[in-house]
């Protein structure tokens, strides 16, 4: 296929549909050894995902070449998590050749829609910050940064979730077990990571020997840019057995629930551990950290010597790493260990000039998810890497700590990198957060909010040491997947009422605001919502066997299960609803569908027991008719990047009820507000900041503040008082607890009842209940006047400027990687 035809610009391949049906033919039958008449929409895929990958791979080669020529800086984002999603469809956008594809296979006969649903969804991350990190990827592309993304090419990736009498299932997902095109094996660029062993000393030097050694085999995922020639790269390492490789015969560790799997070569990038917001604390985990970091750090120092120096002494001059969450934050230790050993720089240079490197991103204020690994096993596994946070932790305090609290050693203690044991005899721990501290040159918060918090809460002696270190970065989501791909009537739309390209400049749909009460756009925003409805009850009826009318409001919940994030208040309050609907059946009440979607960690006992706990519900109210269709509830089971696509476009409501200063930021609330639903939230994470872009008409806040909140926990709170005043509260949570719900199993619903009432409902479920319920009377009267819903409907999208991952990554160019 001719990609660019001499002389025309080179952002976009200039191809037609006679172009891509021929290139398809030719890649089944001359690659996949297929004929015209043996192809289905998987093969089609396929074929499909070839042309494509003939594209990106001629540009990866350009673009790799013009960095080599340029003089910026290259950023590596570091992250045990990438959750990319399905490339086909959002390649095909972001080279603008979507609608000439949709020609090529219409006129072969098998629409495009339905050979996308053929790709299997990368299960490469638990949530949040996988996701971001995909967003992020898109973004520097987009912005033609140079940028190299590193992860592990885990063989299996999150679970598979299904529902077995409404509790959740889980199943391996063998995501690339089919094919997937999109990875390619770099056989050339393999490295060897050492394992285990001592450090002897020789002739003055730490020399770390009798390791065990593992193949680290590099896979490279193109990553396009929207509207530019420029491809990067995601690395994604696989672990193979080098020669020689005995791990067994060091020890045998169970892993992961049913997974029983012992450590050996092969396995270390076998699962993702999966694990939100909750460290797994395995020894297989900081293995996995510690060998995507060394292959990362070490394919990175090969390029830079090959295209600069041999010597690393200027290597921050071109290169940045980003650590994505403290994952990677053994890397602080892995690159002063090649300084220090192999290139022979003083341990005082080494550190600055790691520090010059590096740069940590915090993503979570949850003290049970700050990682800390045993001193005895870094020290089992990475014993030189032990030595060398003692080095650091040394400096650190009694250089640097010592200059700004003088003979302090109460300092000392709560600032060690190496914590003391609370009872002699107990593991030391090592605080990986401190690590990433003390090891880069910034630190930052995801949302304003959140790096406040890091600053006055998490780390507060941190800031008074260095004011200048920790920063906020606002998260963002990419608009080329979460609008234009995602809800293309809408994107349509768009395109034909606002000058500019938006899918460049998210601040461009500001020019919408102008159309937000007129009456003729309000209809076509509404009509288009009103498709994406009928499109997800489809989905909904094939997924769930549940009808829902595209006419009531669809209420959304979707992310990780946590109880911290209270999908359990939902709960409570769909569960009031319900008893409302039978106390009065005629009650005037617009009808609503309350959707969820989420997995629980399979460990996670109360999350699990909240899933069991809305599926159940949800059976009992989707088949009473006594409430005449006005309540439905639908857990889509599975969900994923893929199904977010669905049922976001869809969404008349978003849910964002986290207890304050529980969540760091969020993406989901901005992408739903992106696509026109209003928020239901509090004033935590990025809501704090939507509420500002869209003000206080266009969004439903309700609940404690972060400030309230901790008041209240001053003042002493029991739920249990909130219970005896609330005669609907009490009602539900004792039908819960009533066994009614799940009569084979009258004790299912304990484990909530007991985290709600006995256990000082630590995410103050109770405390919000009813500025929550109060909330939605809110919604409903207002879904009564379209008009001020449809105008709050597209100011929420016309105002999402800030939140595109372009304005996020620019700022991170400034103040963190220091680009020009
Ligand atoms: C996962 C594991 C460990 C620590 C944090 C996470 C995580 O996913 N955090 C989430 O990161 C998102 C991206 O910054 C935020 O939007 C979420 O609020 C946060 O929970």
């Amino acid at each position: 296929m001719s990609v660019n035809k001499a002389g025309q610009n080179d952002t976009m391949p200039v191809v037609d549909s006679e172009d891509i049906a021929q290139s398809v033919v030719r890649h089944l039958q001359q690659s996949l050894g297929v004929e015209l008449d043996e192809a289905g929409p998987a093969e089609y895929w396929e074929a499909l995902s070839l042309v494509v990958r003939e594209i990106d791979l001629q540009r990866i080669r350009a673009t790799r070449k013009k960095e080599r020529e340029g003089k910026a800086r290259r950023i590596y984002y570091l992250s045990l998590e990438f959750l990319v999603g399905r490339l086909l469809g959002n390649n095909l956008h972001n080279l603008g050749i979507f609608k000439e594809t949709e020609k090529a296979m219409a006129k072969l006969g098998t629409p495009l829609v339905d050979i996308l649903e053929n790709e299997s969804d990368p299960s490469l991350g638990n949530g949040g910050l996988g996701r971001l990190a995909a967003c992020f990827m898109d973004s520097m592309t987009t912005l033609d940064m140079p940028a190299m993304g590193y992860g592990i090419n885990y063989r299996f990736g999150l679970f598979r979730q299904s529902f077995a009498g409404g509790k959740q299932v889980e199943t391996p997902d063998g995501w690339r077990e089919d094919s997937f095109p999109w990875g390619i094996e770099r056989a050339k660029r393999k490295q060897h990571v050492k394992l285990y062993g001592l450090v002897r000393e020789h002739a003055g030097k730490a020399v770390w020997e009798d390791t065990q050694e593992v193949l680290g085999m590099p896979w490279d995922v193109p990553v396009t840019g929207y509207g530019t020639g420029t491809v990067n790269t995601l690395r994604l390492w696989e672990s193979r057995a080098a020669h020689g490789f005995d791990l067994n015969s060091f020890d045998a560790g169970r892993y992961q629930d049913s997974r029983s799997q012992e450590i050996s070569a092969e396995n270390i990038s076998q699962v993702l551990y999966p694990n939100d917001n909750h460290p797994a604390g395995k020894e297989l985990r900081l293995i996995q950290q510690y060998f995507f970091v060394a292959c990362s750090l070490a394919d990175l120092i090969e390029r830079y010597k090959r295209e600069n120096s041999e010597s690393l002494k200027n290597i921050a001059d071109k290169v940045a790493i980003q650590l994505n969450d403290t994952h990677p934050a053994i890397a602080v230790a892995e690159f002063m260990r090649v300084l220090m050993d192999e290139e022979n720089v003083v341990f005082s240079r080494a550190l600055e000039v790691t520090r010059e490197v590096f740069a940590y991103t915090n993503h979570t204020l949850l003290p049970e998810a700050l990682e800390e690994w045993p001193q005895q096993l870094i020290t089992k596994v990475l014993p030189r890497h032990m030595q060398i946070i003692h080095m650091i932790n040394y400096h650190f305090l009694h250089s640097e700590v010592e200059a700004v609290w003088p003979g302090d050693d109460h300092m000392k203690r709560r600032l060690s990198i190496i914590e003391e044991p609370d009872r002699p005899g107990d593991d030391q721990m090592v605080r990986m957060a401190f690590l990433s501290v003390v090891g880069s040159h910034k630190v930052n918060g995801v949302a304003a909010l959140h790096s406040r918090l890091v600053q006055e809460k998490l780390f507060p002696e941190f800031h008074h040491m260095w004011p200048e270190k920790i920063i906020n970065v606002t998260n963002g989501v990419t608009p080329r997947r979460w609008l234009d791909y995602c809800n293309p009537e809408l994107a349509a739309l768009i395109d034909e009422t606002i000058e500019g390209d938006w899918r460049k400049d998210l601040y461009k749909l500001g020019a919408m605001k102008a159309y937000a009460d007129d009456p003729a756009f309000q209809k076509r925003f509404a009509a288009i919502k009103h498709d994406n409805k009928k499109h997800l009850a489809a989905v909904i009826k094939e997924l769930c066997d549940v009808d829902v009318s595209p006419d009531a409001i669809f209420d959304v919940q979707i992310k990780r299960l946590h109880e911290y994030k209270r999908q359990q208040m939902n709960l409570l309050h769909i569960m009031a609803l319900y008893r409302r609907l039978l106390d009065n059946p005629d009650l005037d009440v617009p009808p609503r569908v309350f959707i969820f979607g989420a997995k629980a960690a399979p460990g996670y006992k109360v999350a699990k027991t909240i899933i069991h706990a809305i599926n159940r519900v949800a059976e009992r109210v989707n088949n009473d008719r006594r409430i005449k269709d006005k309540l439905k509830v639908v857990f889509l089971p599975n969900y994923r990047v893929s199904l977010a696509e669905k049922i976001i476009p869809a969404a008349d409501v978003s849910e964002q009820i986290s207890t304050a200063g529980f969540e760091a930021s969020g993406t989901g609330n901005m992408k739903f507000a992106l696509n026109g639903a209003l928020t239901v939230g509090t004033l935590d994470g990025a809501n704090v900041e939507i509420a500002e872009e869209v003000g206080d008409d266009n969004i439903f806040i309700f609940g404690l503040t972060v400030e309230q909140v901790s008041e209240l926990r001053h003042r002493g709170y029991n739920p249990r008082d909130i219970y005896n005043r609330s005669e609907e509260l009490r009602s539900v949570i004792d039908w819960l607890d009533s066994g009614d719900l799940c009569p084979e199993e009258p004790e299912a619903f304990r484990p909530l009842v007991e985290a709600l009432l006995d256990q000082g409902d630590y995410f103050l479920t109770m405390a919000d209940y009813q500025a929550y319920s109060d909330a939605h009377e809110r919604i409903a009267e207002t879904w009564k006047k379209p008009e001020l819903w449809w105008k709050m409907a597209i100011t929420n999208s016309a105002s999402m400027g800030k939140f595109s991952s372009d304005r996020s990554i620019q700022d991170y160019g400034k103040a963190i990687w220091n680009m020009s």
